[in-house]
């Protein structure tokens, strides 16, 4: 049987499934079948212990600090999900004995994962287990576990050991100050942890009872305490054929939490965690887990993308990433943002990159825009970050972090590890040089504000972002004598393997873009008198500084297409030598190359790491004809290993955009593997966030054409080779679109009669309610 996540599965589409236990395959599908719902995020490790498992339990936005010498991070706090089974005194391990069936499935569209296995312990007796969890989409703080025993074969006494166990690290970092733990009316285990640095109180309950064919048997064991951790021990005996069912429901709280009334401290959680359990087991497994798939059902009813093909795997990788989109989001909270992994592991330590913005913010933009204004308020919250940043490097306005946490602060480590054999650290500069990271929050205000007409978001926050990213960018220019340009020197752009450089054109277009976009926004707010807009005129005294941004807005140096239209990434990239790419291009491994040359190196070649001028084809795609597309993406894809998982819809995208579907269908299915893939290690670290946006991108944006010109709609579908029929929700400017799209149709439905003006295919239409071309 292949252990790899398979595409062509039961209930059409919606399983994600493990055939065979392979513990060279744990970290990957620990990952990509974890469980959340933007609170709460918890990577799927096995119950049963394994050498290689890693246990993660992660709740949004509680980052913290171990000590001066380590980075910000989100803290991985106690288990919940571990149990130990013994059977007639035998531990339950797939390690042992004989797994006579097995199979693990996510079911994307309830978000339960499942685990069934027919076991034979070193005696033959054999076992019949079932294993099923969920993080509850109906209620946030609710992690729920039911597993179902049936000796096959002889009388069982079965033992069953779990609790909660604050033994986790990150990685070896101890977060949490051991706290409390303690049991409540014989049935209540509680944990408490305190974060070392940011002082963040976490609650932390379960409740575990048992049924014998589903006739409850009153706690037959204990507790204990071991250090750390909490235990309720269990020892039942059974007949063949009769179900043991194990549930334990469990509740995590911490003081960080708004929905219960910021400034909870400790002793507060302690009584309406216990009250939320106690209210919360008045209902079993089942009950619950059906709460939170109405959920699901919902989400799916407004989220769903179909795809009518005859390569099933398509369908799944996109329902794969909505899946993942969701429970990666903390929704219920503009204090947080998205982290680069998700909530489903330690990868770049919770922090918050442009993968956001400019890979993510789509997805819910369209889909459901209260979200993505939830994402941009993140952005606003932490603003003050920003203006300390750049005012630290001598800029003004407001400079991003490279990596965001809670506060805006840069949270980018300063040094990458010790090289063992040199002993000297490399030193990372995309904190202190990688700055388009400033210009892609303004660019999603603003795309937010187009395609959602959201003044109310403008005139409070968006408008503030956008002209203080501005600001930044004005101070970022220097004037060039010889060009008689305004440049921007010393970055890094999208292709990190390329620092320092001079006038990198991703980044140029887009300061442009930042300084021309605050004057059209600054002439809007005057026009349509924004309450709260006069205010910021003052505040940020922007009439001067309209004067000038308007004098150097045209004179920014925007590298253009050469004789063969292509345009340079940088000063000096045109000059460097070349390498064949195509050994670090196949290798499964991501960044090989750095073992064969050193950075320095690198950074001397035309070698990408990932999309850089074919980002900026993207992100200002009507601005650049297809002819230039083309001749770009040909020359750069090339020069790209595609080591950033940013790299391969955003090909995808921009091929269609020049009529290779060829290209774009072989980069979305390169997306879709990112995760899904047959690479064992690929998602060790957790899943791929901005690949997750990619996905669904590729799909909307790229095959399905859909693009914001300065505020019209406009959509070119070109569906691939083995698609038939592509569907799926829009909304667009207050109103939810509908398209169906197949080769010889497109047709557009929306539940009003508004009109509204959109171009399809370059021309243009006013749909009412149903638009079919
Ligand atoms: O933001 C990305 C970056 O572009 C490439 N390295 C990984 C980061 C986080 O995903």
């Amino acid at each position: 049987m292949l252990n790899e996540a398979s595409g062509k599965s039961q209930e059409q589409n919606w399983m994600i499934e493990e055939t065979c236990f392979n513990e060279r395959y744990q970290g990957k599908y620990e990952s990509i079948l974890a469980l959340g719902n933007g609170y709460l995020g918890l990577r799927s490790a096995m119950e049963e212990p394994y050498i290689g498992q890693t246990r993660n339990l992660f709740v949004a936005g509680t980052y913290d600090k171990f000590d001066a010498t380590e980075v910000t991070e989100l803290p991985n706090a106690a288990d919940l999900t571990e149990m130990f089974i013994h059977f007639n005194d035998e531990p339950f391990s797939l390690k042992n004995g004989k797994v006579l069936e097995y199979s693990r499935k996510l079911n994307l569209k309830t978000g339960e994962l499942t685990r069934s296995i027919v076991w034979e312990n070193s005696r033959s007796e054999r076992y019949q287990m079932t294993f099923g969890r969920f993080v509850s989409l109906d209620d946030r703080h609710l992690i729920g576990i039911k597993v179902d025993i049936v000796p096959l074969t002889v009388p069982a006494e079965i033992t069953v050991k779990t609790g909660i166990n604050g033994r986790q690290t990150n990685s070896g970092v101890q977060h949490f100050h051991d706290g409390d733990k303690r049991v409540y009316e014989d049935r209540y285990m509680q944990l408490i942890q305190t974060t070392i640095e940011s002082n963040i109180g976490f609650v932390i309950n379960s409740r575990v009872r048992l049924y014998i064919d589903n006739k409850e048997v009153v706690n037959p064991g204990g507790y204990s305490l071991e250090r750390r951790s909490i235990y309720q021990n269990s020892k039942i005996s059974i007949d063949p054929g009769a179900t043991l069912t194990i549930e334990k429901l469990s509740n995590v709280f911490t003081s960080l939490d708004s929905d219960i009334g910021t400034g909870l401290r400790v002793e507060g959680l302690i009584k309406h965690s216990l009250e939320h359990l106690s209210e919360v087991c008045k209902m079993r497994y089942d009950s619950l887990l059906a709460n939170s798939k109405a959920k699901w059902q919902k989400y799916w009813e407004e989220a769903r993308v179909e795809i009518q093909t005859s390569d099933a795997f398509d369908q799944l990788a996109v329902r794969f990433a909505q899946y993942h989109l969701l429970i990666m989001t903390p929704f219920h909270d503009e204090r947080f943002s998205i982290g680069a992994k998700g909530l489903t592991g330690e990868g770049y330590k919770g922090h918050v990159f442009w993968d956001t913005e400019i890979f993510i913010l789509p997805y819910f933009q369209h889909t459901f825009p209260a979200i993505a204004r939830t994402l941009l308020r993140y952005r606003f919250n932490t603003i003050d970050g920003a203006r300390n940043k750049a005012h630290q490097f001598g800029y003004k306005g407001a400079m991003y972090p490279w990596e965001s946490a809670l506060s805006g602060a840069e949270e980018t480590p300063e040094w990458a590890a010790i090289n063992i054999m040199t002993g000297k650290a490399t030193r990372i500069w995309s904190g202190i040089k990688e700055h388009h990271v400033t210009a892609d929050i303004a660019y999603a205000a603003w795309n937010y504000y187009l395609s959602t007409v959201d003044e109310d978001f403008m005139n409070e926050f968006g408008s503030e972002i956008i002209f203080e990213c501005a600001e930044f960018w004005y101070s970022r220019l220097e004037w060039s004598e010889a060009k008689k340009a305004y440049h921007i020197h010393d970055v890094i752009g999208p292709d990190e393997y390329t620092e320092h450089i001079d006038n990198n054109a991703y980044t140029n277009y887009m300061a442009e873009f930042t300084i021309r976009t605050a004057i059209q926004l600054y002439e809007l707010g005057i026009r349509k008198n924004w309450s709260h807009f006069q205010h910021i005129v003052n505040q940020l005294r922007l009439e001067e500084r309209m004067a000038r941004y308007r004098g150097v807005v045209d004179r920014i140096y925007l590298p253009q297409p050469d004789a063969d239209d292509i345009i340079p990434q940088d000063d000096t990239f045109m000059s460097k030598g070349c390498i064949n790419l195509e050994k670090y291009k196949r290798s499964d491994e991501k960044q090989t190359i750095l073992k064969e040359y050193t950075r320095e190196q690198v950074g001397d070649l035309q070698v990408l790491k990932q999309a850089d001028v074919v980002m900026l084809l993207y992100v200002l795609r009507n601005r650049f004809s297809p002819k230039v597309k083309q001749a770009n993406w040909e020359y750069y894809e090339e020069r790209t290993i595609h080591d950033s998982s940013l790299s391969a819809a955003v090909h995808g995208i921009v091929a269609n955009d020049f009529n290779c579907s060829e290209a774009a269908y072989r980069f979305f299915q390169k997306a879709a593997r990112i995760d899904l893939g047959p690479n064992p290690v690929s998602s060790n670290d957790g899943i791929h966030a901005a690949s997750m946006g990619g996905i669904w991108l590729a799909v909307v944006m790229g095959f399905g054409g859909v693009s914001n010109d300065n505020g019209t709609l406009h959509l070119e579908p070109k569906l691939p080779e083995p698609w038939e029929r592509l569907s799926f929700n829009l909304w667009w400017q207050g109103e939810k679109l509908h398209l169906e799209i197949t080769k010889t149709r497109i047709k557009i439905t929306k539940a009003s009669v508004t009109g509204m003006d959109l171009i399809v295919k370059g021309n243009r239409y006013t749909l009412l309610s149903e638009l079919t071309l």
